[in-house]
């Protein structure tokens, strides 16, 4: 087989990535290692940026979007009873759209068939190869072939594609946290109509949503922690009791999913070697407190296929030369918005009483400043590309 760009990985990255190649009539075909049905059900993120709902307008694949996304206008920042509202609308100008990930990723698997975009599902034992050659290629289960003229690693933290690049190249920056977030999903309507970030005593809280009868909550628990430690009922009480005044007025039902995810700080540079080129998780992690991971492989994939465009429609290779101080730029930022807000809103189990009290300042800071909510706000809608 042959094509012109091959992509790894069927996430966020990949499928926008070969969308928005095959819209503009170059050749990609996508190897992915999982099911299309343990893909389609994986529970991931939910908040999108207008850099991303901006991509799926412009491909058209918009539909579910436009009749089911939320449109939200602020989110509050919780300390004890006091909630600060940051009203991103009136901040920026902008909002953002509460769409499950799951959903996007759904839409796009959904359109591919019609838009020549070939999914190869259960691609076992990818390995790259020649990557730094004007002919690398990738194989896969018992020796099949791809020979491509460019490699996107879009395979996630754990995918291959980083450990591609040379030794003697990859720099890579890392900071892990000593707590996860224990998620649980629920047919239960929200207990607020915005989101809630919540720095308790006993640890941070988030109540999130997927629509008006699907709610989504978040606890800080520390590393390690065990999930039958935690039944259903002990993560309700505890979510009313860090989630504030919001708390109250929570619904509690069964749940649908329950998973708990560690949290890092990531960043691989550069984000190309020769013919591969790195995009979303597997360049780059963030903690999900500013809901700018899936966000991030949408900018990166936007970067990535206009040089690819750019060189396939115009024969210019400047963009592609670009790539990676250009996405780099924007992750970095990214980096030190999901850093800084995981920092002020979790208990970190090395800080005292004055680390405690820091964070309540800096919260009543917030409160009181239309400056320090505006640099929130505009992080938090997303950077311009
Ligand atoms: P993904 O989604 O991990 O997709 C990578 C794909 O590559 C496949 N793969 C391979 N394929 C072939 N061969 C191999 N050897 C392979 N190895 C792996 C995998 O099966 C997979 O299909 O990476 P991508 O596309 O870069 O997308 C990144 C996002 O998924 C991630 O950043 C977000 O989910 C992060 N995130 C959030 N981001 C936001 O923008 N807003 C949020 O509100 C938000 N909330 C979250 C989050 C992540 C969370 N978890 C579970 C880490 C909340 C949580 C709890
Ligand atoms: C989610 O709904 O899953 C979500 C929302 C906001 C975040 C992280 C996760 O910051």
């Amino acid at each position: 087989m042959k094509t012109q760009v091959a992509i790894i990985g069927a996430g966020p990255a990949g499928l926008l990535l070969g969308h928005l190649l095959r819209a503009a009539g170059v050749a990609c075909v996508i190897l992915e290692r999982q099911s299309r049905a343990y893909v389609e059900a994986r529970i991931r993120a939910g908040v999108l940026e207008r850099t991303t709902t901006d991509l799926l307008h412009r491909l058209g694949i918009d539909a579910r979007l436009n009749a089911e996304g939320l449109p939200h206008h602020g989110f509050g920042l919780v300390d004890g009873e006091r909630t600060v509202r940051i009203d991103v609308a009136a901040l920026t100008g902008h909002a953002v759209t509460v769409y499950g990930q799951t959903e996007v990723t759904r839409d796009l698997i959904a359109a591919a068939p019609e838009r020549g975009l070939d999914i190869i599902w259960e691609a076992g034992d990818v390995a790259l190869h020649d990557v730094d050659s004007s002919a690398p290629f990738l194989t896969w289960a018992d020796g099949q072939r791809l020979d491509t003229d460019f490699i996107a690693g879009c395979d996630g933290f754990h995918g291959p594609s980083r450990a591609a690049l040379p030794a003697a190249v990859q720099k890579s920056f890392e900071c892990v946290y000593p707590f996860g977030w224990l998620g649980i999903l629920a047919d239960v309507p929200p207990c607020d109509d915005e989101l809630i970030y919540a720095n308790h005593d006993n640890g941070f809280a988030l109540a999130s949503m997927r629509s008006p009868t699907r709610s989504r909550y978040y606890i800080q628990v520390p590393d390690g922690e065990r999930m039958d430690n935690w039944p259903d009922d002990r993560l309700w009480d505890e979510l009313a009791l860090r989630l504030g005044p919001a708390g109250a007025r929570i619904v509690r039902g069964p749940a649908l999913e329950k998973s708990i995810a560690p949290l890092r700080s990531f960043v691989c540079e550069p984000m190309q070697h020769g013919r591969l080129f790195l995009a979303g998780d597997c360049a780059h992690v963030v903690p999900p407190t500013g809901a700018k991971g899936l966000n991030l492989a949408a900018s990166d994939v936007a970067y990535l296929s206009a040089a690819l465009i750019g060189f396939y429609h115009d024969g210019d290779e400047a963009l592609l030369h670009g790539y990676s101080a250009r996405a780099a730029a924007r992750v970095w930022k990214a980096e030190r918005f999901s850093w800084q807000l995981t920092k002020l809103m979790h208990r970190f189990p090395e800080d005292g009483r004055f680390e405690r009290r820091m964070q309540l300042a800096e919260l009543d800071y917030i409160a009181g400043s239309v400056a320090a909510q505006t640099a929130i706000a505009e992080n938090y809608v997303g950077l311009p590309l």
